[in-house]
Parts: structure tokens; C-alpha cells; sequence
């Protein structure tokens, strides 16, 4: 149980970040905690398993992409507890690796719709949106990257040198220099925490400011997203809850000084309504934000008919 308490704490503390990564690592938490889980009853194995759910589950709540890992990787149908803990080793792998296909398959997706010298600008830290950047890259194309800071955690710096090490012509922008920028870009590529049945992105705070300039300059506003990054219980009415955080993110308690009044906001995401995406590129293909619903129904199995 320590090892997969001590990834829930790095996933709600941040050291693990980023929607997919924090997938993947929930999955090999919870596959490892289970290859080890000894019990004296299925029914003391079944309360264990979903215990150790619900604690990755619960580290970060606006990432989609943490609970469907946990519903994929750890999803059984089993009366004992050999045939239980093989079914979920076996489901976590498979996720985990699925993960890692999809991702190359996002690359080679998204890269088509980048043309030699263009110009894109990215946000945030998102692995899925710079396979697209580099795999174009790796195909010869000459690409220019325009990334933003990202305050308050400053993501952009872990995009900058990710993209700097791939030999990427890489400008960092402040997120209040987004609209200015945006007149010298050919294409927005973002990621994605979560993608609501009607088509929204939910996605770091700021996305929905390069969506709204995108739009008013006529460029393309691209998602990259894997399959699992689409929320199945927004069909059934849910809101994406928007996380939180600490305001000392924004400005310590020292700097802020003897302003008792002042109070911070500090809301990690934002929603991107889908009439400023042009596409999401998903491992499965790339799709207009119409067509969420597809997704869930055909890649989450998760149908209107299994309310009843
Ligand atoms: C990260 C973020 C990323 C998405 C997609 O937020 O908003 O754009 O998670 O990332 P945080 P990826 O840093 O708060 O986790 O494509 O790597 O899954």
C-alpha cells in the first residue's frame, strides 16, 4: 500500500503531472499494488482493490484521464481472488501499453496537418501535443514553436527544454503575450484533461485565451487527446469539476505581505467550448469536437443503454 500511496501523493502534489502521465502511473499503481495484495477472502480483496481506486482516484479531480486508467486497468469479472488479480494485471498492462501506441499514433495524426515552416504555439505541458510537434519534426519538417510560461507552475519551462533538446526553434512566451503572438502562428496545438460529450476541452487555465485569439485571427486550434481523455459520466449530465489549488501557487504568503484582504483564485483549468476547436486528434483518428459522443459510446464502451 505505500507505493501506491506514495504515487498518489506525487499525482496530487504535482511531481507526477500532465493527464496521461498521471494515467499511466495511477495504472502501474494500482497493477503493482494488486500483483502484491494478499487476503484471506475475494470479498477482503474486492473492498482492497476499490479502496486503493478510489485513493488514485481522489488525488486530482479534473483529469478524466485518472479515473477511465482506473476503470481500464482495474476493471475485473471474477469470483476468485487468482482469477481477479490476473485479470486486472492483465488489464493495467494492457492500458499502460495502449498508452504508450497511442501516442506515436497521435504523432503521425497530428503531423499531417502540419506543413514545412509552419508556425505553431502550444500551452502548458502536454506530451500528446508535442509528439504531433515532434514528430513533424523528425519528418524534415522545419517547425517553430511559440511556448507559453504557463504561471503559475510554469509548465512552459518543462516544454521549452523538452523541445529545445529535440533541436525544435523554440520561443517562450508570457501567457498574457498570447493574442499579440498569435498573428505569427499557423496552428494552436494543445492537449487535453478531460473532453465532455458535447465537444468541450477542458484543459490548463489559459487554453480557452489561445482558443478565443485563435479564433479571432483564423488559426487552426488543435487538440491532441487520447481516447481515454474522454469523459463518459458528462453523457450522463456530470460537470468536469475545474481543481483548485493552493493560492501560494500563485504568491507566497510572505511575498503577499500584510494584505489580509486580498484574496487568490488559483483555478488550474479552463473550458474551451467546441465551436474553437477545429479538431481533436485522438490515436483513433483525427475527429471534429462533434463527434465526442462517438468516442465515448465506441472507444470508452460506455453506452446510454447501461444506465438502466
Ligand atoms: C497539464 C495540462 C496538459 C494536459 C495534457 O496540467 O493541462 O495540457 O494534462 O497533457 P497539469 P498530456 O500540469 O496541471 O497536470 O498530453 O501530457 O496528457
Amino acid at each position: 500500500m505505500q507505493q501506491l500511496l506514495d504515487t498518489a501523493e506525487k499525482i496530487r502534489t504535482m511531481e507526477i503531472r500532465g493527464a496521461g502521465r498521471i494515467a499511466a502511473a495511477a495504472a502501474r499503481a494500482l497493477r503493482d499494488y494488486v500483483e502484491m495484495l494478499e487476503t484471506s477472502s475475494f470479498e477482503e480483496f474486492v473492498a482492497k482493490v476499490e479502496k486503493a481506486k478510489s485513493i488514485l482516484i481522489e488525488t486530482r479531480p479534473t483529469a478524466v484521464s485518472l479515473p477511465n486508467a482506473v476503470m481500464l486497468a482495474g476493471s475485473y469479472d471474477a469470483e476468485t481472488v487468482e482469477e481477479a488479480r490476473s485479470q486486472i494485471l492483465d488489464n493495467a498492462t494492457e492500458f499502460i501499453q495502449n498508452a504508450d501506441n497511442a501516442l506515436d499514433n497521435i504523432g503521425e495524426i497530428g503531423a499531417k496537418r502540419l506543413r514545412d515552416g509552419d508556425t505553431v504555439m502550444t500551452h502548458c505541458n502536454s506530451h500528446a501535443a508535442l509528439a504531433i510537434i515532434k514528430t513533424a519534426h523528425n519528418q524534415g519538417k522545419r517547425i517553430k514553436v511559440y511556448a507559453t510560461e504557463s504561471r503559475p507552475r510554469r509548465q512552459g519551462f518543462i516544454t521549452i527544454k523538452e523541445l529545445s533538446d529535440a533541436g525544435i526553434d523554440t520561443t517562450l512566451i508570457v501567457d498574457s503575450a498570447v493574442r499579440h503572438t498569435m498573428k505569427n502562428v499557423d496552428t494552436v496545438i494543445v492537449g487535453a484533461d478531460s473532453i465532455t460529450v458535447n465537444g468541450a476541452l477542458v484543459n490548463k487555465i489559459g487554453t480557452s485565451q489561445l482558443a478565443l485569439a485563435a479564433h479571432e485571427a483564423r488559426v487552426n486550434f488543435i487538440s491532441a487527446a487520447e481516447t481515454y481523455k474522454f469523459s463518459p459520466s458528462t453523457l450522463f449530465g456530470d460537470l468536469v469539476e475545474i481543481e483548485e489549488r493552493d493560492p501560494e501557487e500563485v504568491i507566497s504568503k510572505d511575498k503577499l505581505g500584510d494584505m489580509p484582504d486580498v484574496k487568490i483564485s488559483n483555478p488550474a483549468f479552463d473550458v474551451t467550448p467546441s465551436e474553437y476547436i477545429d479538431l481533436i486528434v485522438t490515436e483513433a483518428g483525427a475527429f471534429p469536437p462533434e463527434m465526442a459522443y462517438v468516442i465515448i459510446k465506441e472507444h470508452l464502451g460506455w453506452e446510454l443503454e447501461k444506465m438502466g
